[in-house]
């Protein structure tokens, strides 16, 4: 039920925007790596371009009644283009990234002046506590707003700050996981493991997914447990994305050489310890990878959630479910607290949570699994739309209060 409008980019505006700003500018600061931040001013130039750009393509398309819900730090501006515009509709913003600590955004020039534009929102929504408070901080700090009660007070306007998880589809991922080409896919793995115990990683490749550190904790986990070593193999997927910013290639390679020592280091004749893959599958397929393994090792440096997490959990059988290592860096640590959590960059910790992974009893998976199951079914992808709407639109119709404020307000 859902229509959509496209628009086309410019060469110049992925390039600046998307590339650019989008992903060697925010995304590396939001993810606390400012060593991979790139601070230039025509990046700075096409994102405002292309969020302009935006509203003028949506403005027309706005209804009195529409309440608009802006997603993610490519958007950031946007509700301030729309209020430009004359907009007065309900405008909420979903962050699904971290949100960095206030000494660290200050590097990037002119942070308050895009902290400011998310004034214009009526509501706006981070995974966690930990990214909302960030956000307050330098707010507050930096840009004189005062904080009382979820309500951020800054220029003129009320904001609401909530906290919202986002969830995955969780029935569909359940009924994927009994699909007969997910069991098939469980099937083969399990015949292919030869009795071996599975660890699985899924992320697409990028720096902040801790790819490297984990490789490196497991190489550590082959070192120091001779006799267990060749009951398990590592299985890495990890399909390319943003291949044409540099840092992307750099890990690329990277993690390539790094697969290829360890692998040339460790294996045997009949034993390899890492299957590194690079490319998508379809997400039956996915289904029967999680449902085949025994441990997922989810270990983010930074994550806004991590819906990898929760659908390895969701995908687990209830009986002899396996074991969830993740990054207590991770948004979703705050929910899933009975993964084995890790610190992602000690190779000594990941080297230590496989070992008690593999020896953990089956009375101990299930309770940890049951109650990880109960917050990915009860806190889903719906629970999180409407969590988020409630506090944008309330319980209300929205149409007859909007329409009111609108034609009263009427437009600049
Ligand atoms: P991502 O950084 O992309 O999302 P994540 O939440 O793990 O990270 O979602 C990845 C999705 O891609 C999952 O649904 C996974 O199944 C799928 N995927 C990964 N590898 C795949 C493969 N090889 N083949 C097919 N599918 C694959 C951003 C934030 C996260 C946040 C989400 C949602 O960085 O922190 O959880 O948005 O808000």
């Amino acid at each position: 039920g859902v229509t959509t409008a496209t628009i086309d980019l410019e060469e110049q505006d992925v390039d600046e925007y998307y590339n650019g700003f989008a992903n060697r500018t925010l995304w590396p600061l939001f993810h606390y790596r400012i060593d991979l931040a790139e601070y230039e001013r025509d990046f700075a130039g096409g994102y405002q371009r292309t969020n302009e750009r935006f509203a003028d393509t949506v403005r027309p398309l706005i209804d009195v009644a529409d309440a608009i819900w802006v997603q993610d730090y490519h958007m950031i501006p946007l509700g301030d283009e729309l209020r430009k515009r004359g907009c007065k509709n309900r405008i909420g913003f979903f962050l699904h990234t971290p949100w960095p600590p206030r000494r660290l955004l200050l590097t990037l020039p002119n942070a308050a002046e895009l902290v400011r534009s998310m004034f214009a929102y009526d509501v706006i929504g981070f995974h966690t506590a930990e990214w909302l408070q960030a956000f307050v901080d330098f707010a507050v700090l930096e840009c004189g707003a005062t904080f009382d009660d979820g309500v951020l007070s800054g220029d003129g306007r009320e904001i609401q700050l909530i906290t919202c998880p986002i969830g995955i589809d969780c029935n569909e991922l359940l009924a994927l996981t009994q699909s007969e080409n997910a069991k098939r896919t469980a099937a083969v793995m399990r015949e292919s493991a030869n009795g071996r115990a599975m660890i699985v990683g899924v992320d697409r490749l990028d720096y902040s997914k801790g790819l490297e550190e984990r490789f490196l904790g497991y190489e550590r986990f082959l070192i120091e447990n001779p006799k267990e070593r060749k009951e398990v193999f590592l299985l890495q997927i990890a399909p390319p994305s943003r291949g044409t910013v540099e840092s992307y290639q750099r890990i690329r390679g990277s993690l390539e050489a790094l697969s290829g020592r360890i692998n040339g280091a460790h294996a045997d004749i009949d034993w390899v310890p890492i299957r590194y893959v690079n490319q998508g599958y379809r997400r039956d397929v996915l289904a029967g990878v999680y449902r085949a393994a025994r441990i997922a090792l989810v270990t983010p440096l930074r994550d806004g959630m991590n819906l990898v997490a929760k659908e390895f959990v969701a995908a687990q059988d209830p009986e002899d479910p396996g074991v969830l290592i993740l990054s207590r860096f991770a948004g979703a640590a705050a929910q899933l607290t009975e993964a084995l959590q890790v610190n992602p960059h000690s190779a000594e910790d990941l080297s230590d949570s496989i070992r008690t992974a593999l020896a953990m009893p089956r009375e101990e998976r299930v309770a940890r699994w049951r109650s990880m199951f109960q917050n990915v079914r009860e806190q889903d992808v719906v629970w999180w739309r409407r969590r988020f709407t409630n506090a944008l639109i309330g319980e209300t119709d929205p149409s007859a209060d909007r329409e009111t404020e609108q034609s009263s307000a009427g437009a600049p």
